[in-house]
């Protein structure tokens, strides 16, 4: 069985559910709730939860399609080894990756920080995949998974648009995927950005992938 969601842009985007996989990127508390690491990049992190409402009804379709779901965060080991010096030193955050923070150490794995917020927690049988990169693609088991499971289409939502999310999608595009990002599920701290970003992957003939809304894909997924 084949989807054909005809409205998405630039051009109609098909794709078998059974060779589909969704991959949520980093919908944690330290990117959408205060207190976390987006905060402490001097960013308003109010701005994401628009996305939760959208971004929990493709879950629930892609679940009742039987269709793979893949999460992943962004975080890194306890000990830091993962970390690298460039990564910790950028900028002048308020706390620094590593630092203690009211949820916890900022992006480390296993504190309440790096955690997927609870509207969008996976369910048993989900992937989740830890992720030291903005790529979800380096130094993760991804490829191998997507591989051994035949995936060759990928839905995309999550956080931020032009950083882990853009950053992914270019990385399967050069690994052969074709790759759809849903445009309500997926937001950025900056407005401008998401809107730059959404062109640029659709541009000069889908370059890096499609876009579509969420009611598109849902209207073209009727059984
Ligand atoms: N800062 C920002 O926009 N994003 C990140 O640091 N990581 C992700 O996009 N997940």
């Amino acid at each position: 069985m084949t989807v054909h969601i005809g409205a998405a842009r630039p051009f109609a985007f098909d794709f078998d559910p059974q060779t589909t996989a969704l991959i949520v990127i980093d919908m944690q508390r330290d990117f959408i709730e205060p207190g976390g690491f987006g905060e402490t990049l001097g960013n308003d992190v109010s701005l994401l939860q628009a996305i939760v409402p959208t971004t929990a009804a493709l879950l629930g379709l892609c679940r009742a399609k039987g269709v793979e779901v893949i999460h992943t965060r962004e975080c890194h080991r306890p000990d830091l080894s993962d970390l690298p010096r460039a990564k910790r030193d950028r900028g002048a955050p308020s706390l620094r990756i590593g630092d203690h923070g009211p949820m916890g150490r900022i992006l480390v794995a296993g504190e309440d920080g790096a955690d997927i917020i609870p509207d969008l927690a996976p369910i048993a049988g989900e992937l989740v995949i830890d992720k030291p990169g903005k790529g979800a693609f380096y130094a993760t088991a991804l490829s191998d998974h997507l591989a051994r499971k035949g995936v060759t289409h990928l839905i995309f939502a999550g956080v931020t648009t032009e950083v882990c999310v853009q950053t992914t999608m270019r990385e399967a595009n050069d690994r052969g995927y074709d790759s759809l990002l849903i445009e309500d599920a997926t937001e950025s701290y900056f407005p401008e950005f998401k809107a730059a970003t959404l062109a640029m992957i659709r541009a000069q003939g889908a370059i890096v992938g499609w876009t579509a809304d969420f009611a598109q894909l849902k209207e073209a997924w009727h059984d």
